[in-house]
């Protein structure tokens, strides 16, 4: 790295001199100091100042295969060399993007096309755009607006972050753009009352049906949902929510759509995540673990039947990076990689049921209220009073306080508001996960002493 010594040794200052961060208060950054990632291995990271961490995030839930696969690299250098870019746009294409194409839509069951991006984000803005050209193209250009949920993360574009329900984002530059609507979240424990959540996943799933009859469903294009919430706090929807979704969706004749930009690749015990659910979209974008984040690049999943409406015409869609032949041979390998070591059988039949009933055994704590968890996507939600489900005052600073323990302990996780969010790398060990659990429940007793 023709970088000097000095500057090496001044990266702190210099980021903070220069370097944006995103969703980021740089002013409080600042104030403490930024934390250097030099390195990783397995589920491992360490630190500009010798530290190590168990990443039990996996990066950003994308690092699925763990850290230092020497195969992605040589991978990567081979294609570099070979042909470090071509495009995809005027009767071209190379390699590894056919390749790819075909061993992504393998798993993929009904989902038999892909259109690559270079990110989750730019997954959303392209079925935003192909599901509104589907319907022009069937005859029904009035089919354009989109209903998705309350606290569901879809990207920082502009659709994507007016797709997404994030209120303080929305603040930001008057968004959501229009023709874009929002319904509640299958979050029982906070909204759900009274009800069992079997009974609150029906009523918030037919929000969409009231939605619907609210809007008329000839002008309605889609439907988008994560099949887990993973930003807005890993919520797993009650059993009765997603065949209600399904359902509503094909009487009403619009387009479903499941974001599995977290939930695809392994993350459930399933290669997707409307498959641990048993629904089938028409469209699904995808992102993070299909290279396991060692390069950017990302997708959209699509039925027969969008698809044979996108190839009859011609869709004026497309980014300089779509199928971007480096990313698509770091995420071949990668896929090649979740294949021959089974990783997704390996999260359905073992390490995610062990991980469960790790999870499952902080129940016994008092500051916790529910432990959900499917494969290696966790939420824990923490609670005051766990019997009355009363939160603490202040839910945001008492996840962060619990979460900055767990990093002082070597341990990186994240908090949305008061839910603990696991994501850990396919490839955890169990003595891993032994350790992810033991620390937050020393943080949990620590946070408990302190905040309550
Ligand atoms: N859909 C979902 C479900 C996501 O989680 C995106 C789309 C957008 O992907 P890109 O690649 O454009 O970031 C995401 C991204 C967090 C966090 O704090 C989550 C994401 C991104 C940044 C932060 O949990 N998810």
């Amino acid at each position: 790295m023709p970088t000097s010594n000095a500057a090496l040794s001044n990266l702190g200052a210099i980021d903070a001199a220069h370097h944006l961060h995103p969703f980021t208060n740089m002013t409080k950054l600042n104030a403490t100091g930024t934390r250097i990632i030099e390195r990783g291995q397995g589920s491992h990271i360490f630190d500009s100042k010798g530290n190590k961490y168990l990443d039990a995030f996996a990066g950003l839930w994308c690092v699925n295969v763990g850290y230092g696969r020497k195969e992605i690299a040589d991978a990567v250098y081979r294609q570099m060399q070979e042909l470090p870019y071509y495009n995809a746009f005027f009767g071209t294409t190379t390699p590894p993007t056919v390749l790819l194409s075909e061993k992504i839509t393998a798993h993929a069951g009904h989902l038999k096309h892909v259109f690559f991006t270079s990110s989750g984000s730019e997954a959303t803005d392209t079925w935003f755009r192909m599901a509104r050209v589907y319907w022009a193209a069937k005859g029904k250009p009035s089919k354009k607006q989109i209903i998705a949920r309350r606290n569901g993360y879809h990207g920082s574009t502009v659709a994507g972050a007016s797709l997404g329900g994030m209120k303080h984002m929305h603040e930001q530059g008057s968004l959501p753009i229009e023709d874009i609507h929002h319904i509640g979240q299958p979050y029982w424990y906070v909204e759900g009352g009274d009800l069992s959540p079997e009974e609150f996943g029906l009523k918030i799933a037919r929000e969409l049906e009231a939605k619907l009859d609210e809007l008329g469903e000839d002008n309605v294009a889609a439907f988008v949902g994560e099949p887990i919430q993973g930003a807005g706090g890993v919520i797993v929807p009650p059993e009765t929510y997603w065949p209600e979704i399904a359902r509503i969706c094909k009487e009403r004749n619009i387009l479903l759509v499941t974001d599995e930009v977290i939930c695809g690749f392994g993350r459930l015990g399933s290669w997707f995540g409307h498959q641990h659910f048993g629904v089938e979209p028409d469209l699904a974008p995808v992102a993070k673990g299909l290279s396991s984040g060692y390069l950017p690049i990302g997708g959209v999943l699509v039925s027969d039947r969008v698809a044979e409406v996108i190839k009859a015409g011609d869709f004026f869609h497309g980014y300089t990076y779509s199928g971007h032949p480096v990313c698509a041979a770091a995420a071949l390998e990668n896929l090649r990689i979740i294949e021959e070591e089974k990783l997704v059988e390996r999260v359905r039949d073992d390490i995610g049921p062990y991980f469960a009933k790790a999870w499952q055994s902080l129940l016994d704590h008092d500051m916790v209220g529910e432990a959900q968890s499917v494969g290696l996507m966790g939420g824990l939600q923490l609670a005051l009073d766990k019997k009355t489900r009363q939160r603490f005052e202040d839910p945001d600073a008492t996840g962060t306080w619990v979460r900055n323990k767990c990093i002082e302990m070597g341990l990186i996780m994240r908090a949305t508001d008061d839910r603990m969010l696991a994501s850990p790398p396919l490839v955890i060990t169990h003595e891993e996960v032994d350790f992810m659990v033991s620390t937050l429940r020393k943080a949990l007793d620590a946070a408990w002493k302190e905040l309550r």
